[in-house]
C-alpha cells in the first residue's frame, strides 16, 4: 500500500473535454441514487457507477452500472478505481449521527478508516474527490445562529468528529499533495423515493410518510428544535456545482450549503395544509435531542453563493408541495 508522492501527483492532468468517470461508495444510502440519475444524464450512463456493499433492488440494478465495493478493501477498491479508469470519485458511505452513537467502532471504522482508504486511492490516482461533511461537524460551542464556514467545531458526536477529520483530512491532501478534494456540508436532507438511516434530521421525512399512511406522527425532537433542512434536488445541484466549480473559484475546499431553517412545529403545520387531519405528538428521544441542541439553527452559505454560483431553488411550501406530489397526496 503506498501514498502517491508529490511527483506523481501532478504527473496526470484530467482532461476537462473528456466526460469524468465516476464512483460513487455508499450509492445505496439517501442521496447515491439520485445522485447517479442525475450525473449519467449530464456524462452519460455508463461514466457512472453506483457502489455498495448491500445488494440493489431490481430497478436500481438495471438502470446503470452498479458493482460491489467496500471502502475498508482498500485493494477492492483500488482495483475498482483502476479497471474502470475513475477519475471522479463521491464518497457516501457513512454511518450518520444517530446510528454512529449506537455503534461507535463500526462508525470509526467506516468513518475514519474507511476515508483514508479513499483518500489514499483518490491521491495515488489523481482523483476529484468529493466527500459530504454535514451541519454536525460543529458542536455546542459553535456558534449556532448563523454558523460560519470557519469557526471553531468541537462535535460530541462520532459522526461529528469523523466529519471535521474528512475535512481536515482532504484539506490537508490538497495542500500537501495537490488532491482536488472538494466538500460540502449539508444540512438535514429531504427525499421522497429514499430513506435516510440513523441521522438526527429523519424526522422530517418520516413527517410525510406517516402523514400519507396512518395520519399520526410522533416526532422524536421536541417542537421547537430548529435545524437547517434542504430538499434533496438542491442538495445534488450544490453537489454537482461545486464539482464542476474552476478551482480557481473556489476559495476554500469546504464550503457550508443552506436552504431553509425549521422546527417540528413548522414543519407540521405546512404539512397540514396538505394533510389537515394529521395529528403530531411528541415523545423525544433523549440521544437525539441532545445531537439536534448542539447542532447550527441556521447555517451562513455566503462563500458558496459568492465563490461558485450556489442557489437553492426549494423554500419550505415548495418542498412539501413537491414531497406530496412525489407521494401522491394530491391523488388522494
Ligand atoms: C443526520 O441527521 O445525522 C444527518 C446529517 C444532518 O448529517 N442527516
Amino acid at each position: 500500500r503506498q501514498v502517491a508522492s508529490d511527483a506523481s501527483f501532478h504527473s496526470v492532468s484530467f482532461s476537462e473535454s473528456d466526460h469524468p468517470r465516476v464512483l460513487i461508495t455508499g450509492g445505496l444510502g439517501q442521496l447515491g441514487v439520485g445522485l447517479a440519475k442525475l450525473l449519467r444524464k449530464r456524462f452519460g450512463k455508463n461514466n457512472v457507477i453506483l457502489s455498495d456493499i448491500r445488494k440493489p433492488a431490481d430497478n436500481v440494478f438495471y438502470s446503470g452500472p452498479f458493482i460491489y465495493a467496500d471502502i475498508l478493501d482498500y485493494k477492492n477498491l483500488r482495483e475498482i478505481v483502476v479497471n474502470n479508469r475513475i477519475t471522479w470519485l463521491f464518497h457516501y458511505s457513512a454511518l450518520l449521527s444517530a446510528v454512529g452513537e449506537a455503534n461507535v467502532p463500526l462508525a470509526r471504522a467506516v468513518n475514519i478508516t474507511g476515508l483514508h482508504n479513499v483518500l489514499d486511492i483518490a491521491a495515488e490516482h489523481n482523483l476529484r474527490l468529493f466527500v459530504p461533511s454535514t451541519i454536525g461537524a460543529f458542536g455546542p460551542t459553535s456558534p449556532r445562529d448563523p454558523t460560519p464556514d470557519l469557526c471553531i467545531q468541537r462535535p460530541r458526536t462520532i459522526y461529528g468528529v469523523s466529519k471535521v477529520h474528512a475535512e481536515l483530512m482532504g484539506e490537508y491532501y490538497h495542500y500537501r499533495y495537490g488532491l482536488d478534494f472538494r466538500c460540502l456540508r449539508y444540512p438535514g436532507i429531504i427525499s421522497a423515493d429514499s430513506q435516510p438511516g440513523g441521522g438526527t434530521t429523519d424526522y422530517a421525512v418520516q413527517i410525510f410518510h406517516d402523514a400519507m399512511k396512518t395520519g399520526k406522527f410522533q416526532c422524536n425532537l421536541k417542537p421547537d428544535t430548529r435545524l437547517p433542512m434542504m430538499y434533496i434536488d438542491d442538495c445534488l445541484k450544490a453537489t454537482l456545482g461545486v464539482m464542476e466549480a474552476p478551482a480557481e473559484a473556489l476559495s476554500m475546499r469546504t464550503y457550508n450549503i443552506s436552504a431553509m431553517s425549521f422546527t417540528p412545529e413548522e414543519l407540521a403545520q405546512e404539512v397540514q395544509k396538505h394533510v389537515p387531519e394529521l395529528q403530531v405528538t411528541y415523545n423525544v428521544d433523549e440521544v437525539r435531542q441532545a445531537i439536534a441542541d448542539s447542532w447550527p439553527m441556521n447555517f451562513d452559505d455566503r462563500n458558496a453563493r459568492r465563490d461558485w454560483g450556489w442557489k437553492h431553488d426549494y423554500d419550505l411550501p415548495e418542498l412539501v408541495t413537491t414531497m406530496f406530489s412525489f407521494l401522491g397526496s394530491d391523488s388522494r
